[in-house]
């Protein structure tokens, strides 16, 4: 059961500069047009109290590349000092960051450019070894994923803004990417034994996917696919959020408080059809594409009321990375190849996920689809550290939050960048939050006539 080789290992110290380059260039695209998208005043307003205004974001994503790529890397001083503490993120809650004394839009942008080109400059004097910071452009890779994971909140915010749609994106495939159409199961049964979980060799995989290790676990049923609009409708209807014995005791209490009655941005009208708002656009809700704005509560209901659970984050794992023919843990569901549109449904190209069964070449080596892409997944799982976890290289990451109230999400949405997802990469959130494209899939223990006959399909 070993992994993958690094994949980068191969390349020649220029050919990971270009590479570096391209993705920082990529990264910036995106931000660039998340905030040429509205005006000034939609850029420094709060849309949300749950989010920072987007002008934060913006400024944030330079200080932190300025912090770990212009004054780490670089050895340079800093270009503005003074401004440090107005975009750490652990000084001002993302409610209060609309009172601080923040760069204006136009000051924003020129002090990101400016960090950017030495950003740039670092990049050509660092041998990109040596230092384990520096080694495979790891620091470049995490500023590269860094700001791909503030571009999808600020896409989150661009969800939450009021007023016509400014974002425009083909509409996600009605029809399979790449060829013919794979019947989707409603399950796969992951049979019991050991798995590698998490990773040694991935070089831009953050400390909280580390080490490797290996995980035992029981063989269980997962579903084929998230569950989808048409499926969750199914439990709005059958009373599901009026029944508390499909929720936990603070989910309750949570549904109750919140006033919860459908996933966030749905309205039905007088004819009981839903509808939804994404993006400043109305539309009927699409039965066959993965629900999505759900909280983890919402989640779990679900899923008791279907018979089901959450998977843990060890059977998502297992699900997305476990391959029979070769006893061993693949880099994505589909094997270890990037993901490319016929994989995936990331990195923004649509507005939202796709139809289950739209991506038959990234099904896993299990047969599971839409692992990654579309929408992230609520596991039942904490947050918290592998065994051997070494936190690098600042604590503020991941290791501060170890511990706590959240539940940890994988897979990656829509709006989640190939950059910043691999099968082996863990979000987390607080159980209460459904702002974030967040759906679901269930699991549930194999059955001992599965056990002895394979999956009921
Ligand atoms: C990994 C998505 C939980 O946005 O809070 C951004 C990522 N960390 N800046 C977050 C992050 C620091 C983080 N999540
Ligand atoms: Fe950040």
């Amino acid at each position: 059961m070993t992994e993958i080789a690094d994949p980068l290992a191969e390349l020649t110290p220029e050919a990971l500069r270009a590479h570096v380059a391209t993705e920082l260039t990529r990264s910036r695209a995106r931000s660039t047009a998340l905030t040429e998208a509205v005006d000034e005043a939609d850029l420094i307003r709060q849309h949300s109290p749950l989010m920072s205004p987007l002008v934060w974001d913006l400024a944030h994503i330079g200080s932190q590349e300025e912090l770990w790529l212009v004054r780490d890397v670089g050895g340079r001083e800093p270009l503005r000092p003074e401004i440090d503490g107005l975009y750490d993120a652990f000084q001002h809650t993302r409610a209060s960051r609309v009172q601080l004394p923040l760069l204006t839009p136009a000051e924003t942008r020129r002090y990101v450019a400016e960090v950017r080109e030495k950003a740039l400059e670092a990049l050509e004097h660092s041998p990109l070894r040596g230092r384990r910071l520096e080694e495979h452009a790891f620091a470049f890779g995490m500023i590269v994923q860094h700001e791909q994971q503030h571009d999808e909140t600020m896409l989150a915010t661009h969800q939450l803004r009021a007023g016509s749609p400014v974002l425009h994106a083909e509409p996600p495939p009605a029809v399979p990417v790449g060829g013919a159409a794979v019947p989707v199961p409603a399950e796969v049964l992951v049979p019991a034994g050991a798995f590698s979980m998490g990773t040694s060799t991935e070089p831009w995989a953050l400390d909280n996917e580390r080490p490797a290790h290996q995980v035992e676990l029981p063989a269980f049923v997962i579903d084929a696919a998230p569950v989808t609009n048409g499926q969750y409708v199914e439990f709005l209807d059958a009373g599901g959020y009026d029944e508390p014995r499909w929720w936990s005791e603070a989910g309750w209490r949570h549904r109750v408080e919140a006033g919860l009655t459908a996933p966030q941005f749905w309205e039905a009208d007088a004819g009981g059809q839903w509808w939804r708002r994404r993006f400043g656009v109305l539309e009927p809700v699409h039965p066959a594409e993965p629900v999505v704005h759900v909280c983890f509560h919402e989640a779990a209901a679900y899923a008791a009321w279907a018979g089901k659970r959450l998977p843990t984050e060890a059977e998502w794992e297992k699900a997305a990375r476990w391959d029979p023919a070769s006893r061993r843990s693949r880099r994505y569901p589909w094997g270890d190849e990037d993901p490319t549109p016929e994989h995936a449904n990331l990195g923004q190209r649509h507005l939202g996920p796709a139809p289950v069964g739209a991506y038959p070449k990234g099904a896993s080596a299990l047969g599971v689809h839409q692992l990654i892409g579309d929408v992230w997944e609520w596991t039942s799982s904490g947050w918290y550290p592998y065994p051997g976890f070494q936190m690098f290289p600042y604590p503020e990451y991941s290791e501060v939050f170890f511990g706590g109230d959240y539940r940890v999400l994988r897979g990656g949405s829509f709006g989640a960048d190939p950059a910043a997802v691999r099968a082996t990469f863990r979000n987390w959130d607080h159980p209460i939050r459904r702002q974030i494209f967040s759906g679901f899939r269930c699991a549930r223990d194999a059955t001992p006539a599965e056990l002895r006959d394979g999956p009921v399909r």
